[in-house]
């Protein structure tokens, strides 16, 4: 078999023609001996172009669903991909809804008119909302204390600014990096306006909290002086969440808590070391324990009217039981009392007993076990 046709081209059955006009060509097929042949037209159609456009190339400060617009003349199939190769078709539509995810997104447009001719645009869209954070509160320790808030940037690939607010209470540059020294203001909000590369921005606020310790915490001790051997609470009160170490742990049911019992033997002051994310104050209380002592009586006393030193009393302190007995020159008793309230007015039966030295015995049991006896002389002066 023998080709001969289109403009005497090759002897091939499928020839490749540049053409630039709608043309008629014509094909011819001939036997090996020259006695058959057909001859055939072939019509040659030049479609005209389409344009096709699959939109401008944006930057978007959002993910998630976006349509893109597609353009052509005359076309009858409008197609969109995500692979320059079409493997999957997103979908038919000139308005096309499709995902984009955080970065660039390709999308590809190819068109088809009625005969069969394609063409292909691309669109990229650049969605790059912004990523950061900010810590939603900061706690200062007292008023005034500076303190650093950082922006986080959530995306390795986010070139960041920033603009901090407001101005009296930012110490750095307002405008200078993603760390700003603030000034703790009860109450108050420190903002940040963060722009990424693609200007996409977004505004954060911390809340600025000062805990201020001092002026919120007291301690007490619910009874306080004590008597030797008697347990009371000492409590730290102000700050519901705080941990707080006593010391020393001498006398104490345990050294931790806000609320801890305490029954030292001896007069003894108590450290709260009260902390709380990351600030610490410390207070103390010294618990006064009346402690059970050799019981005291002078050796004198004037009991002519004048309530001055009339009266003559034992001076004891903490101490669970007294005996006090006078007794005169002949060993004879005058005065006797278990109560160191009650003393001795230099009476006996209702009288008066003259100036004289008397001597007197003196008993105390302290709640301990513990037992003071003394005796001594007194002497009675008018
Ligand atoms: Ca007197």
């Amino acid at each position: 078999m023998a080709y001969h046709g289109i403009n005497g081209a090759a002897n091939v059955p499928n020839p490749i023609l540049t053409v630039s006009t709608p043309q008629i060509y014509a094909v011819t097929i001939r036997d090996s001996t020259g006695r058959c042949q057909f001859s055939y037209p072939v019509r040659i159609n030049i479609s005209p172009a389409m344009d096709a456009d699959a939109g401008k190339d944006t930057t978007l400060c959002s993910v998630g669903t976006f349509t893109v617009q597609g353009s052509a003349i005359n076309a009858v199939r409008f197609q969109w991909s995500a692979q320059r190769n079409f493997s999957t078709i997103i979908g038919e539509n000139v308005r096309q809804a499709v995902n984009l995810t955080r970065g660039n997104n390709l999308f590809y447009l190819r068109t088809t008119d009625a005969l069969g001719c394609v063409e292909i645009d691309s669109v990229a869209i650049r969605a790059f909302p912004l990523l950061a954070s900010v810590p939603a509160s900061i706690t200062a320790c007292l008023p005034d204390d500076r303190k650093d808030i950082t922006v986080t940037n959530g995306d390795p690939g986010q070139t960041l600014s920033y603009r901090w607010s407001p101005s009296n209470l930012i110490i750095s540059d307002p405008n200078a990096g993603p760390t700003a020294i603030i000034r703790a203001q009860t109450g108050a909000t420190v903002s940040v306006v963060v722009t990424n590369q693609a200007g996409c921005s977004a505004t954060f606020n911390t809340r600025l909290e000062v805990l201020n310790l001092p002026s919120i915490l007291t301690i007490e001790a619910a009874k306080n002086p004590i008597k030797e051997g008697e347990t009371t609470t000492l409590t730290v009160r102000g700050c519901q969440d705080c941990t707080v170490a006593w010391s020393p742990s001498t006398g104490l049911g345990n050294t931790n808590g806000a609320a801890v019992s305490a029954s030292p033997d001896k007069t003894t002051t108590y450290v709260a070391t009260v902390s709380k994310a990351g600030c610490v104050d410390t207070l103390s209380i010294t618990l006064v324990v009346e402690e059970c002592v050799e019981p005291f009586v002078p050796n004198a006393f004037t009991p002519n009217g004048d309530n001055i030193n009339d009266i003559l009393y034992a001076r004891l302190k903490d101490y669970q039981e007294m005996r006090m007995i006078i007794y005169n020159r002949w060993g004879q008793e005058v005065f006797d009392t278990r109560d160191p309230q009650v003393g001795w007015d230099g009476t006996y039966r209702g009288r008066q007993l003259p100036p004289d030295v008397y001597g007197y015995y003196v008993y105390v049991l302290c709640p301990n076990g513990a037992e003071f006896k003394k005796s001594g002389s007194i002497s009675l002066i008018r």
